[in-house]
């Protein structure tokens, strides 16, 4: 076999930020903290369209397959990059469990001290884990996100430490590029951009990157940008505060988000919608697309799934329609949650030919 040459060495990915730099507030001399993260599969789901009796094309961009198995690694290599470029020492964030995986990752790989504040007892095993295995301070908060995340706010404040949650905007920047991705990826823009919401930031980023894209020529449309929250914690929904949000979907159990603003907009000038999904219609997307696709998605990510079988149902997407939906974080990050939906066990069997072809009536 022939050795690559060494153009074609420096060719693979290396990274959202190498690979679009020129959209992104970075210069020649911006350390980049990189997991090569970005560069996500877009999956056609057809078997689950056809289930739900839809008649258009659907996209799902599996962003857990990134670094550390959700979208947030988009935007932590910007903040953490960013971080290193000002010399902070110390990074900080609240999250309802992916935020801090991906923090406590790309601060370790810049050698930065990060301490995470987690809601207690609300956080999916996966993503605890993570942050333990990553080293990150984690501190569990006798209250919600929201609790954690006005803490966090109030140390920001102090100067001594850096935010890394997305009302720091680089983390908004560095997600955007999922949008980008999808254009190339589809060659146009899609009709419907369909993701779930939480603290607002990812559809926020997604509509700047959209926007971006098509002012730069690059595509001539524009997504209707298509969020959902979970029924009990849905603030922006039903324009008030959550103050004990609840949802299965812990990734976004949140009532007061901090970019509830910039997600108006995005609905807004998108002349998209903000519906809501309850428990019961998340865990039938959850268990239907994994059953029927074999793709597996943490609950918040069923969300969105969950708002496009209603919109079937009301007739509300046109025939013939293109529809990009976020995967947004790996099922594996929630096991607890499977297993109890999966409602199956696995059947003992003798360790003998004849035990196992008489349980599968062979
Ligand atoms: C899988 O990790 O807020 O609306 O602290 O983990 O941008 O907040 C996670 C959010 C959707 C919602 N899907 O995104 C956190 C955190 C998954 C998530 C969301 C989150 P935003």
């Amino acid at each position: 076999m022939q050795h690559p040459s060494s153009k074609e060495q420096i060719t693979h990915w290396q990274g959202l930020i190498r690979q679009y730099a020129s959209y992104l507030p970075v210069t020649d001399t911006t350390p980049i903290i990189t997991l090569n993260e970005g560069n996500t599969l877009l999956i056609k789901l057809d078997n689950f369209v056809r289930k739900i009796g839809g008649e258009f094309d659907l996209y799902l961009k599996y962003e857990g397959l990134n670094p550390t198995a959700s979208f947030k690694d988009r935007g932590m290599t910007m903040a953490i990059s960013k971080a290193v470029e000002k010399k902070a020492e110390v990074v900080i964030c609240a999250s309802t469990g992916n935020t801090s995986a991906s923090a406590a990752a790309y601060a370790a790989r810049a050698n930065l001290k990060c301490v995470v504040l987690l809601p207690d007892g609300n956080i999916a095993m996966g993503k605890l884990a993570q942050a333990l295995m990553y080293g990150a301070q984690t501190i569990a908060v006798d209250g919600n996100f929201d609790d954690a995340l006005r803490i966090v706010r109030e140390l920001g404040a102090t100067g001594k430490v850096e935010v890394v949650n997305s009302i720091n905007p680089s983390r908004i920047e560095g997600q955007k590029t999922a949008a980008f991705e999808i254009c190339d990826q589809l060659g146009r823009a899609p009709d419907f951009h369909f993701l779930p919401v939480g603290n607002a930031g990812n559809i926020t980023a997604y509509w700047k990157g959209y926007q971006e894209y098509h002012a730069a020529g690059i595509v001539n449309a524009r997504p209707r940008m298509c969020g959902y929250q979970a029924a009990g914690a849905a603030p922006i929904v039903d324009g008030q505060i959550y103050e004990h949000p609840e949802t299965i979907a812990t990734a976004i159990r949140i009532g007061n988000p901090a970019s509830w603003q910039a997600a108006n907009h995005a609905i807004k000038s998108s002349d998209g919608w903000i519906g809501k999904v309850t428990d019961e219609e998340i865990v039938e997307a959850y268990m239907l697309v994994a059953q029927t696709e074999g793709v597996f998605v943490e609950p918040a990510s069923a969300a969105p799934l969950a708002g496009l079988i209603k919109c079937v149902k009301a007739g509300r997407i046109p025939e013939g329609s293109l529809i990009s939906a976020t995967m947004s974080g790996h099922g594996l990050k929630d096991p607890d949650r499977a297993i109890q939906c999966a409602a199956k066990k696995p059947i003992k069997s003798e360790a003998t030919l004849e035990a196992v072809s008489k349980l599968i009536g062979l």
